[in-house]
């Protein structure tokens, strides 16, 4: 149930740093994000971004207007397959020796477009995405993440939001393998930064089916800042189970990482703060151009035949729905966490933040052509164009993928009922977003026991859909369904007015991540398996997440005594 209303909150020990934020002059963004409860209950289904003049509005003249840039001038660049720097003894087995990667964060430059000045960037071994790690199931692999970053951030940090506070140091990282199922210490904890000149050796076993993964930035408070900076890259997992389908590989694999940016007219990162100096946080970011694995629209030469597109949506808020310019379906082959049952085509996919889809583009028929990569918000991202020659083997597509077997909701030995809530001040200006009416430094209360299945019920309460994702595990979707919000504000109240609704069948399968929509309530379900320990969930809009839209859990071992969370 909700523990804390907004007027208690007001009451709450940062009740000083929060009502601040009420005589902010927030910009156009901020008061976007609208009143409670007035708007609420007209709010459509999923958010879409604004339009791409909306972010530049504040800063006319400053930001670039990136719809004036030649398209499809720059190749589509891969990131490069990270190498091993030699083996180690695996933690879980001294006498075995396992993969050894070092990853270095640290400033570099390069041109995001042919016709821009470098752009200054952080990433990994001086890219972003940084390399990708290649790993296969089962055999573990060590890696030691080294801060090199410079001494100051590229962009302002808001040092009312927990954990960033002015006795913090302004440059510091901490990194999550998003998706792995990696012991707590490992896990890229957002308290557990470490600054320049310090590393963190991180171990990851991949028990886990084949999937894409991603690493990225953690740390408390700052997050939002330091991946759009450039602090993410792949880590793709492979298996036997997905080699025996034939998917296009090699050059037909292609890892696309999406990312909406704005810039500067100088051609800089441009990260949009509110008007308030003393209080520069903004509950989303949006850019008017997205960056594919770090360039401007992008051009592909592909042949004639399928291609495997690997696809990341690693942008700070953005929800991307895309398409072909051409109409052609696109067919999904997979979730966060592996492949789907059986292929899905579709003319539009959807992708939250932090969310993959793993896609499959068939160009024979189509030589000569030159197709476009479409958002709905954004329109073009990227080309390809179609050559003439026909590959080798085209390949084909099997009917059948991966079975995913349902969790029966009867395993679930817990339904554990959590609000997603905004608070806003007096003047509607969004002050902050809780998880089940808690702050990040107050008690766990969400306590799995290891080895068991539970339901977690996701009440959205806000105008916003928020895509909830959950360390360690994966889980199931197993409905959305409306509810009486006017009700549940007024009594408490679940009271449904409509049936549950499944899954779309491109999200019926595995997934890390899950868009929870306003006025719906829905449910997921979950074995925690792995590892008994310290773990996060929260909101994967970064602007959310920095602000209190996360949680610490903790999986109890088992046979630990019950709690009464
Ligand atoms: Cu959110």
């Amino acid at each position: 149930m909700e523990a804390v209303d907004a007027e208690s909150l007001l009451k709450g020990k940062r009740a000083m740093s929060l009502t601040r934020r009420e005589f902010a002059r927030k910009s156009g963004m901020a008061a976007a994000a609208s009143v409670l409860p007035a708007r609420v209950f007209a709010a459509p289904a999923r958010r879409q971004a604004q339009s791409p003049t909306t972010a530049a509005a504040a800063h006319a003249g400053l930001v670039l207007d990136t719809a004036k840039l030649k398209r499809y001038v720059d190749p589509l660049p891969i990131p490069e397959v990270a190498r091993a720097d030699g083996k180690k003894p695996s933690p879980d087995d001294p006498g075995k020796e396992i993969a050894f990667f070092r990853m270095t964060m640290g400033e570099f430059e390069s041109r995001v477009h042919r016709d821009l000045p470098a752009t200054r960037q952080w990433g990994f071994n001086g890219s972003s995405p940084g390399p990708t790690i290649e790993a296969r199931s089962g055999e573990g692999v060590l890696v030691e993440w080294v801060n090199r970053l410079p001494q100051s951030h590229l962009f302002t940090i808001d040092h009312n939001l927990h954990g960033a506070e002015r006795d913090k140091p302004d440059v510091r990282s901490v990194v999550h393998l998003h998706g792995a199922k990696a012991p707590p210490e490992s896990d890229g904890y957002p308290e557990a930064w470490f600054t320049a000149g310090h590393s963190s050796l991180c171990h990851y076993p991949n028990r886990q089916d084949a999937c894409m993964l991603w690493y990225h930035d953690h740390a408390m408070g700052i997050n939002r800042l330091n991946i759009y900076a450039g602090l993410m890259g792949l880590y793709i997992l492979r298996d036997e189970v997905e080699e025996t389908l034939g998917l296009p590989r090699a050059e037909r694999e292609i890892p696309l990482v999406l990312c909406d940016r704005a810039f500067t007219t100088s051609g800089q990162l441009n990260y949009e703060v509110s008007p308030d100096p003393a209080a520069p946080w903004v509950p989303e970011i949006y850019g008017n151009c997205t960056l594919v694995n770090g360039k401007l629209f992008p051009y592909l030469e592909v042949r004639p035949a399928l291609y495997r597109f690997r696809v990341l949506n690693g942008s700070n808020a953005q929800f991307f729905n895309l398409s072909l310019s051409n109409g052609q379906a696109i067919a999904q082959i997979g979730t966060d966490q592996g492949l789907l049952p059986a292929p899905i085509a579709a003319k539009i996919v959807s992708v939250a933040p932090g969310e993959r889809v793993d896609l499959v583009i068939d160009f024979s028929g189509h030589g000569g052509e030159e197709i476009v990569l479409k958002t709905a918000q954004i329109e073009e991202i990227m080309q390809f164009r179609v050559g003439r020659a026909a590959a080798a083997s085209g390949g084909a597509l099997p009917a059948k993928l991966r079975p995913v077997p349902a969790i029966p909701e009867s395993a679930a030995v817990r339904t554990r009922e959590l609000t997603l809530r905004e608070y806003k001040s007096p003047r509607g200006e969004s002050m902050t977003m809780l998880l089940n009416g808690n702050h990040w430094d107050m008690p766990v209360t969400e306590t799995p026991t290891l080895g068991t299945a539970e339901i977690w019920s996701l009440i959205n309460l806000t105008e916003d859909v928020h895509p909830i994702h959950l360390h360690l595990v994966r889980f199931q979707i197993l409905d959305r369904r409306p509810f009486d919000q006017f009700q549940y504000f007024k009594i408490g109240e679940l009271r449904y007015i409509g049936p549950p609704a499944p899954p779309t069948p491109a999200e019926a399968g595995w997934k890390d991540t899950a868009s929870a929509p306003p006025q719906m309530v829905t449910r997921i379900i979950a074995r925690f398996e792995g590892y008994a320990g310290r773990y996060v969930w929260h909101c994967h809009i970064l602007e959310h997440e920095d602000n209190e839209m996360m949680r610490p859990y903790e999986v109890l071992p088992a046979g630990a005594p019950p709690t009464h969370s």
